[in-house]
């Protein structure tokens, strides 16, 4: 068997094959980094918006983190909000225009450690918006730090030794806190560290499309993505790393489907 030697340059420069960019995506590159899970996640949402035939009508609100750099590559509106409060911009477009489609695109420390209460409000209202979070266990734009979501033992550029429950509390499991509120409609969560994973999340977002469509309520899908920057591991290492300590703990799988036929 031939073996491709990873760590030197390669002799023939890489090829494009066939370009696999969705439509809804008009900038193919960006600057994230390699085997970093939050452009599959994307591609997974704008499919779904595309797919759904929704795309004349979406309005995409952003909240800070690495994830934002698509704002600049995506066909569709973008409203930039500040850092956790995404859900309430979102909540205000939808009640203005209420026939548009409207999701935010957020991280777990943006929406867990930085603007809990945002997300949490607009489930109970029941807003008819969808939420989506990009978990990662890290604030991985500003280095690896510890989050509100960060697993036990999990080693972070501000936990070293791990994540200590006496010293730093525990994780919030978002997905199961939402899923209790009345007014939201479908909660589910993802991961997209292997194909069967990003088959399973293309499922959660267009059920989720479907239930802002339909009128249901809100919905909220949050996706586990591998960071191998901010987990220190090596790319190759990162999606046995999400299901090693991340999925362990949050575990994927639907939460909620009011709604369902
Ligand atoms: C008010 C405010 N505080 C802090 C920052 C710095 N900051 C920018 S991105 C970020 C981390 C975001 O983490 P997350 O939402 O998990 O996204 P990730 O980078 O992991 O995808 C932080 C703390 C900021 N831009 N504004
Ligand atoms: S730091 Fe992490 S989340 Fe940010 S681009 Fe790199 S791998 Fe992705
Ligand atoms: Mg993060």
């Amino acid at each position: 068997m031939k073996v491709i030697p990873t760590r030197t340059a390669p002799q023939a420069p890489a090829r494009l094959v066939d370009d696999f960019t969705p439509s809804l995506i008009d900038v193919g590159a960006h600057h994230l980094c390699p085997g970093c899970g939050e452009p599959v996640a994307m591609r997974c949402a704008v499919e779904a918006v595309a797919e759904l035939d929704l795309v004349q009508r979406t309005v995409a609100v952003f909240g800070i983190g690495c994830y934002t750099a698509f704002s600049n590559n995506l066909d569709i509106e973008v409203l930039q909000a500040l850092h956790g409060r995404a859900p309430s911009l979102a909540t205000g477009v939808k009640r203005a225009k209420p026939d548009t489609i409207v999701f935010t695109v957020q991280g777990d420390g943006d929406m867990v450690s930085e603007g809990l209460q945002e997300v949490l409000h607009t489930a109970a209202r029941g807003d008819n918006v969808t939420c989506l979070m990009l978990n990662n266990g890290v604030f991985g734009e500003t280095g690896g730090h510890m989050t509100a979501t960060t697993v036990l033992g999990q080693r972070t550029k501000t936990s070293l030794q791990g994540r200590q429950a006496d010293r730093h509390g525990r994780p919030i499991l978002l997905s199961s806190l939402v899923a209790q509120i009345d007014g939201a409609a479908f909660v589910a969560r993802g991961a997209v560290n292997n194909a069967g994973n990003v088959a399973r999340t293309k499922k959660m977002l267009l059920r989720a499309f479907e239930t802002q469509r339909d009128g249901a309520g809100f919905s909220f899908v949050e996706i586990l993505t591998m960071c191998p920057t901010g987990w220190f591991v090596e790319t190759e290492e990162a999606p046995r790393y999400l299901d090693d300590n991340l999925a362990a703990v949050h575990a994927p799988g639907v939460l909620k489907d009011v709604a369902a036929p």
